[in-house]
């Protein structure tokens, strides 16, 4: 085989990195691993129980219950599959704000759901009172956006909790890409500071484990029951997952980086890439270009499309908001260097 994977070198449209060495490690040592076998694979089941109780310690959850998924994708359509089902309906709707990632739509389109959309505020968050007069009787499931994909902004989880409970629905926080930055920070986002029933927090984002590592966190037991089948041939006797064989490579990579990094090394990442962030924002408004300010580390700017694509010319994976936007994802293997470089390439290309 010729191809060879991606080099990390000019990558910054990503949200998943360059795994940590010892999840390089153990994500090979489990390749050939099934955890969705408990029964014949007892040792990777023993290690998705691990990951789940540091991801629940990460996402303030008491006796966490839940599983590593193969991404926020599954986590999305597994949530909405709880709600949908626990609903007194037979038209439940989801409300969630236009910020919320496009795994929702498939959810919905798979699952049979209303996905009412309503607006953000001016700081790209969920706007509450749009989320007010949206739900009603119907609604099963409320979503706030921790850490969007385009702008990077955590909604306001706790007030979306109370509307949620307001009309009897649960509500799912997306943490799929800022749950592991957003423990060093001062928002409320987690199961201790709201009513959070559900959440989507990914390992294999900022968590630094190997592809495919997701996370789903249940508040309780019972809301994973909604999702279990029987499973007459396995040793197990139930299995509340999506897919059926999963990645045990996944799993132990999730828990590998979990072991090393979590709290200090994940904090120390987070100051890092905040910075880089912050660094970046500054050095495209001196330039004089539109930024939107960074409050997690993603950076998006008002660049003229010419630029955009002399730019992804050049070999730099780059990526565009929905309104157009350049996109920077400052993930761990993105460095000071990288953007320097990126920004010498800029001023170069914009003095032609
Ligand atoms: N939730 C959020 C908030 C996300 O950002 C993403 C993925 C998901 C859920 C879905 O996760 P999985 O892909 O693990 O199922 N984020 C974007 C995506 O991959 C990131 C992105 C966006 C990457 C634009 C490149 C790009 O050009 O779809």
């Amino acid at each position: 085989m010729q191809i060879e994977p991606q080099s990390f070198d000019r990558v910054l449209s990503s949200m998943c990195t360059a795994p940590h060495p010892v999840a390089r490690e153990a994500a090979e040592r489990f390749l050939a691993t099934n955890p969705g076998d408990p029964g014949t694979y007892p040792n990777v089941a023993a290690l998705e129980k691990d990951a789940i109780a540091t991801l629940g310690e990460i996402a303030g959850l008491e006796d966490p219950s839940g599983y590593v998924a193969s991404g926020g994708t599954e986590a999305n359509i597994q949530a909405i599959r709880i709600a949908r089902d626990r609903a007194e309906t037979r038209t439940p709707n989801v409300v969630m704000p236009e910020s919320g990632h496009f795994s929702f739509q498939k959810a919905a389109d798979v699952l049979g759901v209303e996905l009412r959309i309503v607006p953000t505020d001016d700081d790209f968050r969920a706007d509450l009172e749009a989320v007010r007069s949206c739900v009603d009787a119907e609604t099963a499931m409320v979503v706030g956006v921790a850490g969007t994909t385009e702008y990077g902004r955590v909604d306001p989880i706790p007030e979306l909790g109370e509307i949620a409970r307001s009309v009897g629905a649960l509500l799912h926080v997306d943490a799929a890409w800022g749950g592991f930055v957003l423990p060093f920070t001062d928002h409320e986002w987690h199961f201790g500071h709201a009513a959070v029933d559900t959440m989507a927090i990914d390992p294999h984002k900022m968590g630094q484990a190997a592809v495919p590592a997701g996370g789903l966190l249940v508040r309780s037991d019972h809301l994973l029951d909604e999702l279990a089948v029987d499973t007459p041939y396995l040793e197990s006797t139930s299995q509340a997952t999506l897919t059926g064989t999963r990645s045990g490579a996944g799993v132990a990579s999730a828990v590998a980086a979990m072991d090393e990094l979590w709290p200090d090394g994940y904090r120390q990442q987070y100051v890092r890439s905040q910075h880089n962030a912050e660094w970046l924002a500054d050095a495209l408004e001196k330039r004089g270009y539109d930024v939107v300010d960074p409050t997690l580390p993603l950076v998006a700017a008002d660049l003229p499309r010419s630029t955009f694509d002399a730019l992804r010319d050049e070999g730099w994976r780059i990526s565009r908001t929905g309104t157009g936007e350049l996109r920077v994802v400052c993930m761990p293997h993105v460095t000071r260097e990288m953007l320097a470089s990126f920004i010498g390439d800029l001023d170069r290309l914009e003095v032609r």
